[in-house]
């Protein structure tokens, strides 16, 4: 007897897809990601046979402690939903990591990082903490590494159909602009300059991930980066987010994320955008930041 389970679903249409209004693949075959260009049954029954273990770095230093207890209860309603996932949060604040119930085989792992000053420094240092932690820990205890920003929460579902060797997000507020206006960083001294006729995307910052190996030398690499650009006296305009954007232009992702995994609602609602899945909280600029 076939114990293989049975999917009912249509052949793919090779003339008429789902949808043709957007763009679904990049010019080097890797799929952009939009409700209804995937089969999530098919995905999701992958990954259950393979026993998938996904990691979600997350960093709540100072004040953005105060973000975690939506940012996890809302991840445990929408990401990853019946897989095993294991929050790590780095934070200079252990004792303030709210108690959120998980379902099973889902945990928190609590990394205790030291705080700077500067948030530009706090920001940066994600790709040093990743990058150290991915060698030391995360490499044998999970195969993905999801790492995203704390100020956001789960909307919508956020599963399997994310996952790849390496993928990055498309940045919300550049999603439809031209190349020339992407905010790559510019000056040449900068390890992270980018020029004017390179460049797929602008990717944000605040959302990219693959397995273990890859986030280690995207990470790594950015880190790098950063040092010699300390060592030069630059720092790029927007941080580690122009580095991760360098990165992404020599080594393509191989799954892009598209406006439906990270979202403002500040910017209106498109028509494009048929599920909100990760949506960015507003904050008080003055109130949280610094302190
Ligand atoms: C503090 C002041 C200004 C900017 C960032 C910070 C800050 C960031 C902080 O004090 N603590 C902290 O944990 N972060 C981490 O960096 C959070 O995970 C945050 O989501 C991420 C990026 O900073 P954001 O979210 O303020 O950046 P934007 O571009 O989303 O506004
Ligand atoms: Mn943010």
């Amino acid at each position: 007897m076939c114990r293989k389970k049975r999917m009912i679903y249509k052949n793919p249409q090779v003339l008429n897809p789902p949808r043709n209004d957007v763009l679904m693949m990049t010019p080097w075959f890797a799929p952009i990601v939009w409700e209804g260009t995937y089969n999530f049954e098919i995905l999701n029954e992958q990954f259950r046979q393979r026993n998938v273990t996904t990691g979600l770095t997350v960093f709540a230093i100072k004040k953005y402690i105060v973000f975690l207890k939506q940012f996890l209860e809302t991840a445990e309603t929408y990401f990853m939903v019946g897989h095993k996932v294991n929050y790590y949060i780095f934070t200079d604040r252990p004792q303030e990591v709210p108690s959120v119930a998980l379902k099973e085989g889902r945990k928190i792992v609590v990394l205790q990082v030291q705080n700077y000053p500067r948030w530009q420094e706090i920001s940066m240092r994600r790709m040093e903490m990743i990058s150290h932690f991915s060698q030391q820990q995360f490499i044998n205890e999970v195969s993905y590494l999801v790492c995203v920003d704390v100020d956001m929460r789960f909307n919508d579902q956020v599963g399997v159909e994310i996952l790849s060797n390496l993928f990055g997000t498309l940045h919300p507020a550049f999603y439809a602009a031209e190349r020339q206006s992407f905010t790559y960083e510019r000056r040449p001294a900068s390890r992270a300059y980018v020029p004017h006729d390179e460049g797929d995307f602008y990717y944000a910052g605040g959302f990219f991930g693959g397995t273990v190996k890859e986030v280690y030398k995207l990470t790594k690499k950015c880190n790098e980066a950063i040092i010699m650009d300390k060592k030069n006296g630059i720092e790029a305009i927007w941080q580690e987010e122009s580095h991760l954007n360098k990165y992404f232009v020599y080594h393509k992702p191989t799954k892009i994320l598209s406006l439906e995994y990270l979202w403002d609602d500040n910017l209106g609602g498109p028509e494009i955008l048929r599920k909100r899945r990760f949506l960015a909280v507003s904050k008080n600029h003055a109130a949280i930041r610094n302190k």
